[in-house]
């Protein structure tokens, strides 16, 4: 036998080796043994199957490798806890990691396989609902590729996000069963599974003179641990990403059944299993269900367990803990582990109070995606009390102690008392998730420039008081491996040609490329690989939804959760009155520059207004489509089901980027910096990260318009009258009137009359206020594409000046300013 010291069983087996032959071995020896059948027999299914296989067999050594260093070494690491991973499809992303892609391709070829066949096949993990979930997908890459250890703790859903389907003109929302085939991707461990509890009541005891309390739960589920790997950019880095599913204990089941009851003790078991059944669809705006709490209670409290069971040895001085570890709150929706640590420390560790906060003020911090005020989370007292007892009881006492301090610091001044309480008293007493974060992390900080700007003087000024130097400003990014290396090779291969290798780890060198921009034969290539990927996306369009994308075509795109704070009614209008424009001759047809428009968005599915906004667009593209008078000038393509995929195929083909919400409302986006590296020129208010994609692009580079943050406060004070924008705009009248008229719905003068009436009396996002400053900057990038040499120059200059955008950048921030945690080994 091989005693367990022996030095193969300590190491990893090797990998295969990196040559063509060794990956066709691989890959049919994964085909026989793992799938049971041989490549003249095999399924497409089984082809890419096999094919994930081979891909983590050749990471598997440096995986293992690295989970035993770090075992090892004991770096400080970052928990980073989130509800929402929004991964997009792994295969790719993993071969270009172990740098394998060509080996691969030839290999497959050698099989007389289609890479991009396979590729067909993977059906993307779609933890997440947009922003928020995609930046923690970003983060973790860039984690992996800077060699930082890093465990991503989240959600195994069995349903991600929806599969969104049009039924005339209507989204209808079908689940998204992406593990029916199983995941070539993740390991199972249930043999990890951790017992996590709920409900029941609390009691204090007397330990040995010690009066303490315990929480009696009343049920329980087992968190089954499923480990992915998170390879880093072609380093031999490979981190991992650790997703809890759960499962009815066995305990809890027998109780039932014992008592005779089957049915009974089969509906807990589902009951139970619900809890990571489903991804909450609602982007940016909290549901407060029951359900929801169980979620975010379920994986953080599993997560702190293992680290507590994994990370750090048995013995180890917990007063050390914040030299080991820090938890980055993913907004509001893991706070609920500051309590759990909390209870951990103090109930199962059976430390101190005072020296237990004192730790869980340095081992964790928030960052805060949102400004919109319903959108920070609240739980009712009753459901957090009923759902976690002792969790309640350690909420009301750290902010007990956080008042003492407040009116130590700032005086009896009971209003200021109440605004700051961790417990707000109306409508119903509930427990503010966001005020929690800020007195328990270290520091808290906003995603952009003038989100943390506006969460620090307007949203919580009073916490800024009392924490000088807690609220601080990392602003998002986004990995340029997916988003630019593997989504437009074209373009990267145009920039290694210009740069050599090395800007895909440090895209701050993208600046070496201002200077091509001045090279006519430089601008002629740009230019190409702009038309190719345009064709590239017309073949995915034509295939995907039978849309035909004529060429010569400005693309103008705007893909994103569909909100009305980030306005895709301002783009209903913007076409609607070019439209209108041209069949009433108002317009002459040759002076409109051809154009697309492309939208993609998913509606929460409780969100009336948003879905009434999708019907809308697809009525107005109904009829743009089908009028002669405007045929070969404007169409309108909206697919449905937009999801890191298409957007992998959108971006790179885009000219045109509308980044269009209301000035101070949109925290940072990230689709912006996606588009600006990808070399589309942005029209953008001067909102979230627009602000510094504006001044790092330079005002020539960016179509500015509407209304700045101050100037909307301003106008809210004096009283915002929507109609009499209405009325001072003939154009905007002229638009709005034929919505109205029922020109898109048949004539039906109801269909969209409540989003005509919304606008025209209520209006909250200012979409009229900000018209006519829209209408007008369309018209400025209408004339700057007519000189495409020209555009060509910017959109290059865009790419160039954008380096800054990378996660990469992002996560030395967050290390440098939160974390301080260093590159391991
Ligand atoms: C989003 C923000 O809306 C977006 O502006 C930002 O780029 C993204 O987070 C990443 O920071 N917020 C959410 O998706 C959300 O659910 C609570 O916020």
């Amino acid at each position: 036998h091989l005693h367990p010291t022996h030095p193969l069983a300590l190491a990893p087996v090797a990998a295969p080796p990196s040559t063509v032959d060794g990956f066709v071995r691989e890959f049919l020896l994964n085909l026989n043994s793992g799938r049971g059948v041989t490549l003249s027999n095999a399924s497409a299914t089984d082809k890419y199957f096999a094919l994930a296989h081979t891909v983590r067999d050749y990471l598997m050594a440096r995986w293992l490798e690295d989970l035993r260093r770090q075992r090892e070494v004991q770096d400080k690491g970052v928990a980073y806890l989130s509800a929402e991973y929004l991964l997009g499809r792994q295969l790719d992303n993993n071969l270009l990691a172990s740098g394998l892609s060509e080996i691969a391709e030839e290999a497959l070829a050698a099989c007389g396989i289609d890479l991009d066949v396979l590729r067909q096949q993977e059906v993307e993990p779609g933890l997440g609902n947009g922003g928020l979930g995609r930046l923690a997908a970003c983060f973790i890459d860039s984690l992996a590729t800077m060699g930082v250890p890093n465990v991503g703790y989240g959600i195994r859903y069995e349903y991600g996000i929806f599969r969104q389907t049009f039924v005339d003109g209507q989204q209808a929302e079908q689940p998204d069963a992406w593990l029916s085939l199983g995941s070539p991707w993740e390991f199972a461990h249930p043999e990890g599974a951790q017992t996590i509890a709920f409900g029941g009541h609390t009691e204090t005891y007397d330990d040995e003179g010690v009066p303490r309390s315990r929480w009696i739960p009343a049920w329980n589920v087992q968190a089954v641990p499923y480990n992915y790997m998170v390879p880093g950019y072609q380093n031999g880095r490979v981190n991992t990403l650790r997703l809890w599913s759960a499962v009815a204990t066995n305990s809890f089941d027998l109780r039932v059944f014992n008592s005779g009851d089957y049915e009974e003790a089969v509906r807990a078991q589902t009951y139970a299993e619900n809890i990571s059944k489903v991804l909450y669809p609602e982007d940016s705006t909290p549901q407060g269900k029951e359900l929801r709490l169980q979620q975010q209670y379920f994986f953080v409290a599993a997560s702190i367990r293992d680290v507590f069971d994994v990370m750090l040895p048995a013995d180890f001085e917990l007063t050390n803990l914040p030299e080991r570890i820090i938890f980055q709150l993913n907004d509001t929706h893991p706070v609920i582990a500051v309590p759990e640590f909390m209870r951990v420390l103090v109930d199962e560790k059976k430390m101190d109070w005072d020296a237990a906060w004192a730790v869980t003020q340095q081992c964790f911090a928030y960052t805060c995606h949102t400004l919109l005020p319903e959108a920070l989370e609240v739980w009712p007292v009753e459901l957090l009390g009923r759902l976690l007892p002792r969790h309640l009881e350690i909420i009301y006492r750290i902010n007990e102690d956080f008042l003492v301090a407040v009116r130590e610091k700032f005086g009896d001044d009971e209003m200021r008392i109440r605004d700051m309480s961790i417990i707000g008293e109306h409508p119903v007493r509930s427990v503010r998730m966001a005020y929690l974060a800020t007195v328990a992390g270290a520091k808290v900080n906003g995603v952009a420039e003038l989100h943390s700007q506006l969460l620090r003087d307007k949203v919580l000024p009073d916490f800024n008081e009392f924490y000088p130097g807690k609220f601080i400003n990392v602003t998002n990014g986004v990995t340029p491996r997916r988003f630019v290396r593997l989504s437009n090779p074209s373009l990267s291969g145009l920039i290694t040609d210009a740069l050599g290798t090395g800007w895909v780890t440090d895209l701050e060198r993208l600046r070496e490329l201002e200077a091509y921009a001045e090279d006519p034969e430089f601008r002629t290539q740009f230019a190409e690989v702009k038309a190719a990927n345009k064709r590239l996306l017309s073949d995915v369009l034509r295939e995907r939804d039978g849309f035909e994308v004529s060429d010569g075509h400005m693309l103008d795109v705007m893909v994103k959760r569909l909100h009305e704070y980030k306005r895709q009614m301002l783009k209903v209008l913007h076409i609607v009155t070019t439209y209108e424009g041209i069949i009433s001759g108002r317009v002459a047809v040759g002076d409109v520059q051809p154009r697309t428009f492309i939208f993609g968005a998913k509606a929460a599915p409780g969100y009336v207004m948003a879905k009434r906004i999708i019907h809308l667009i697809n009525a107005v593209g109904s009829v743009v489509n089908n009028d002669p008078r405007v045929e070969g000038k404007l169409k309108v393509l909206f697919p449905p089901n937009y999801n890191v995929t298409l957007a992998e195929r959108v971006i790179p083909a885009a000219d045109l980027s509308e980044q269009i919400s209301l000035a101070g409302k949109e925290a940072s986006g990230t689709g912006n910096m996606k588009f600006a590296l990808n070399g589309a020129l942005t029209i953008g208010t001067d909102d979230g990260a627009n602000v510094e994609i504006r001044e790092l692009v330079g005002d020539d580079n960016f179509f500015l318009f509407g209304m700045s943050e101050p100037e909307v406060e301003s106008l809210w004070a004096k009283g915002y009258k929507p109609s009499s924008f209405y009325n001072a705009d003939s154009g905007l009248r002229r638009s709005l009137d034929l919505i109205a008229a029922g020109a898109f719905s048949g004539g039906d003068r109801s269909m969209f009359e409540p989003i005509v009436s919304n606008l025209l009396y209520d209006d909250r996002f200012m979409v009229l206020a900000d018209y006519s400053a829209y209408i007008g900057a369309q018209a400025k990038v209408d004339a700057a594409y007519a000189d495409q040499d020209a555009w060509t120059r910017s959109a290059i200059l865009n790419v160039a000046r954008c380096g800054y955008f990378s996660s990469d950048r992002s996560m030395r921030d967050y290390i440098e300013r939160i974390w301080h945690t260093a590159p391991s080994f």
